[in-house]
């Protein structure tokens, strides 16, 4: 029986077209800087708020209309509901997906017997995978929802918690290597705090880097290659989440000796919330070699909470996507649309304009961000502006012959540092509308 039954697989029409079921700008096929679009953009659905989701908010209950839910939280229901996700996937042309262990199957009442759950749905997963062709970006465990994680996982003062945390993920790492899925990422929901007067963060921080050791040593003893990631968020659940943003990861990453094997999965949403642009964040984490992925979302900018609207901004794109291609692509990470449809969004076919709207966003912003690379002006304007360090005494300072002593000698004779040349912000926001 077919979850979408009006609906048929998305295709291509370009940016004449006024059929709203219709990519105007993503053509899985179109070369960019000699790639495939697809290969650039690797997109993925989030089972979570597109299978997941129902709409609640904290002022009222959901709204979605999801015909394929029989309303019960059986493993029958689970197994029927990935069928309707892959059918939406299918349709819709994304080659990836994304999930959580819980979002797929019901909890039990002991931990074998939810482990047999998931066991159950996994196998429909896996056949669907082979049906389609789409493929796992990469697998979580939600280590946030069930009230056991009250005061954190890793990071609770209560070690059964981060026993029970570290029985889950061992389990979700193997569900994620058997469905050949290319990642793993870690999201500290509640590795946070709320009040200072009961936390021991010292205590919390060192427990944190040693289960993540646990998982990557895990990751080894099964042969499970897949890029783990780290998701920056600063608050939400929490007052306060330790991985705050991409600068506090890759210190906690450095300080537990973690940086060759994780990398970051950057989010929109989590980035405005840490008071940064996603541009800024991107920029943090590939200048440390540490960009992984993205979460693909927005926020808004009259709404203080983590909003996971869908990307519909050209500007936003392009800046994503120029980030992308200045260090050198995603793979084996995505565009992940950890995004969710407004309550007010309640029919089915609100999740096909969602995502198409996003994927349309996102190859505009790389059509874009390419045309930006090849026309070289804004290159040469940054190349220009570091000229100084090029020959002479900043070539003789970055390759390490000069002392605070040889540089004072220098300014002492010079009298003065030679004029600055202006920022020129204005004149290179203008040229960047020139390309959008
Ligand atoms: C929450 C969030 C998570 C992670 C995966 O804000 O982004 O869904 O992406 O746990
Ligand atoms: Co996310």
């Amino acid at each position: 029986m077919s979850a979408f039954p009006e609906i048929d697989r998305i295709p291509f029409e370009g940016p004449d077209s006024k059929n709203p079921l219709a990519f105007r700008h993503y053509d899985p096929n179109e070369q960019v800087e000699g790639m495939a679009m697809r290969d650039h953009l690797r997109f993925s659905v989030v089972y979570w708020h597109t299978f997941r989701g129902q709409g609640a908010d904290p002022f009222g209950p959901g709204t979605a209309v999801r015909p394929w839910e029989d309303g019960s939280d059986s493993v029958e229901n689970a197994q029927n509901r990935v069928r309707a996700a892959f059918e939406f996937m299918e349709k819709l042309g994304a080659p990836y997906y994304a999930f959580h262990d819980r979002d797929v199957a019901p909890e039990g009442s002991s931990l074998a017997e939810t482990n047999k759950n998931l066991d159950a749905v996994v196998e429909v997963l896996g056949e669907e995978q082979q049906r389609t062709g789409i493929k796992l970006l990469w697998g979580t465990a939600n280590l946030f929802s069930n009230p056991r994680y009250v005061h954190g996982a890793a990071t609770s003062p209560n070690c059964d918690a981060f026993a029970f945390a570290a029985a889950q993920v061992k389990k979700a790492l193997e569900v994620t290597l058997s469905l050949g899925g290319e990642g793993y990422t870690f999201w500290g929901g509640r590795e946070g705090y709320q009040n200072l007067w009961n936390t021991n963060m010292r205590r919390e921080l060192d427990h944190l880097g040693q289960f993540l050791h646990m998982a990557v040593d895990y990751a080894k003893e099964i042969g499970f290659t897949g890029q783990f990631y780290i998701e920056p968020k600063p608050k939400e659940p929490t007052k306060h989440q330790y991985d705050s943003d991409a600068a506090a990861c890759l210190n906690f990453l450095r300080q537990y000796d973690l940086m060759d094997s994780l990398k970051l999965n950057l989010e929109t949403n989590h980035a405005t919330l840490a008071g940064h642009s996603m541009q800024h964040e991107m920029e943090v984490a590939g200048s440390s070699g540490a960009l992984g992925s993205i979460d693909a979302n927005t926020g808004d900018m009259l709404l203080g909470w983590d909003t996971d609207q869908f990307p519909t901004d050209i500007y936003l794109t392009t800046q994503c996507m120029l980030s992308v291609l200045k260090f050198g692509g995603l793979n084996p990470g995505g565009v992940n649309f950890d995004a969710k449809v407004r309550r007010e969004s309640f029919e089915p076919v609100d999740l096909f304009y969602a995502h198409i709207g996003g994927m349309d966003a996102f190859a505009r912003g790389l059509k874009i961000a390419a045309a930006i690379r090849a026309d070289q002006r804004l290159e040469g304007l940054l190349t220009g502006r570091y000229a100084s360090w090029d020959s002479g005494l900043g070539a003789e300072i970055e390759s390490g012959k000069h002392s605070f002593a040889s540089l004072e000698k220098i300014m002492l004779d010079q009298g003065d540092a030679a004029k600055n040349v202006s920022g020129r912000q204005e004149m290179l926001e203008n040229l960047i509308n020139c390309y959008v």
